[in-house]
């Protein structure tokens, strides 16, 4: 019997509804921009933190009580059912899932990838009745003893080996199972202390790494796109993705820019020091932008602490900056996002989500009503528009520093400061979200 028994299927009832399983704002069909909601969105369930996190904390350990909790491929099983009874309750398109998340842990590496591949077929059944799809598929390099000093950077070849045979193994089935994108999250390439590190090596060694998996890709004829994912901290002490200008430098370094791009997570932005705006805006601009993680962090603990959205302000940023790249292709919206420790019920589970869907929708449409105004693109080009003449493009092209340094005497030149505008943008911004 189906966990998720007692939950009718969330449909859309509109903003006056007073029911809790309902929808309010994101109607799948509801075009905006020219485009399905449920298209631009690309909604995905993250099967790490919906059917295998167990409530833990640093301090305690398992507080939910799940039928699928268990090492054996008959939990396995299980977890796959109760997976696919919720993305049917909550009417997502697609989900993500690490090998870890559906699969027991083997004996030797090939028993591992047996149990992933059988799992997968079982997957690739439940999708092919459901319609459900693969956001992306992605390999647990971290949680397991031989990961603690790292996968790729590891200072042991062999569990360079043994990192290159598992993403080998999780490309297949991602290929398989026609998943859109393969990323690749570093939590352990990084280190905990540089006394005992060689950052030359560990550079080597990662950028090597990622040009066999962009090579393997083509190989396979996977179509979807490879997708690493910042973060700057947590579990390592110091991570080498720090955040998106860092691995734009790490591409250019291995040539690897055109055939790699970003999976972004709101969380880890704002731990790198960045608001997730910006490292969208900056991906948008240097043509990486490929994925979303959504979901938020306490704002006084400073952990990664995976929650799920509820700011529709912050989530309209978001979106108006994905929008502003062209939106989604092969990407998506992923809830990187867990209930917390002592929401056991498998309401708490469905209704996350309903709540999070519903802020991203509200944030979409918000999004696209702020870019269909022009009001902050108008700005913009009014602000830079003393570029917009051949002098102007000149001096950036062709004159020298002193050639501009003779200009700025001769002319007698006295530039005046203009005001930036801010709180009128904000006061602008304020009234669409
Ligand atoms: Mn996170």
């Amino acid at each position: 019997m189906s966990y998720f028994k007692d939950i009718p299927p969330i449909q859309y009832e509109g903003p006056d509804s007073d029911n809790e399983f309902a929808y309010r704002h994101y109607d799948p069909n509801e075009v905006v921009m020219g485009k399905r909601m449920e298209d631009h969105l690309r909604l995905a369930v993250a099967y790490w933190h919906s059917l295998a996190y167990e409530g833990g904390d640093p301090f305690g350990g398992r507080t939910f009580e799940r039928p699928w909790y268990g090492d054996d491929m008959a939990a396995a099983r299980v977890k796959a059912d109760a997976a696919f009874d919720m993305f049917g309750v909550l009417n997502v398109p697609f989900f993500c899932f690490h090998d870890a998340d559906v699969r027991p842990e083997g004996d030797s590496f090939a028993e591992s990838r047996r149990n992933l591949e059988e799992i997968c077929d079982v997957f690739a059944d439940k999708m092919q009745q459901t319609g459900t799809k693969l956001l992306w598929g992605t390999a647990n390099m971290f949680t397991h003893r031989r990961w603690m000093a790292g996968a790729a950077t590891n200072p042991d070849p062999e569990i360079f080996a043994y990192a290159a045979a598992t993403v080998k193994a999780c490309m297949d089935v991602t290929h398989r199972l026609g998943g859109e994108n393969y990323v690749l999250w570093g939590g352990r390439e990084g280190y905990e202390s540089l006394l005992n590190t060689d950052l030359t090596r560990e550079a080597e060694q990662a950028g090597a790494f990622l040009t066999k998996v962009v090579d393997y890709k083509h190989k396979i004829g996977f179509k979807g796109t490879i997708l690493i994912e910042p973060k700057p901290q947590e579990p390592s002490k110091h991570q080498y993705d720090f955040d998106v200008g860092t691995i734009y430098g790490f591409l250019k370094r291995f040539g690897l820019e055109n055939e790699v791009k970003l999976n972004i997570e709101q969380g880890h932005a704002i731990l790198a020091g960045h608001s997730f705006e910006h490292e969208l805006a900056l991906a948008g601009s240097l043509g990486l932008l490929g994925s979303i993680d959504m979901n938020r962090n306490d704002y006084q603990s400073g952990w990664d602490t995976d929650q799920f959205p509820n700011n529709v302000p912050e989530v309209a940023l978001a979106y108006y900056e994905v929008l502003r790249a062209g939106g989604f292709t092969t990407g998506g919206t992923n809830f990187d996002a867990r209930v917390r420790r002592q929401s056991l019920d498998p309401e708490d589970l469905v209704l996350s989500h309903v709540g999070a869907i519903d802020i991203c929708a509200r944030g979409l449409k918000a999004a696209a009503a702020m870019l269909e105004n022009g009001g902050l693109e108008k700005m913009r080009a009014e602000r830079y528009a003393g570029w917009d003449n051949e002098a102007s493009q000149a001096m950036l092209k062709s004159e020298s520093l002193d050639q501009i340094a003779a200009r700025v005497e001769e002319t007698n030149l006295n530039p005046q400061p203009r005001s930036g505008r801010q709180e009128r943008l904000e006061n602008w911004v304020s009234r669409f979200v």
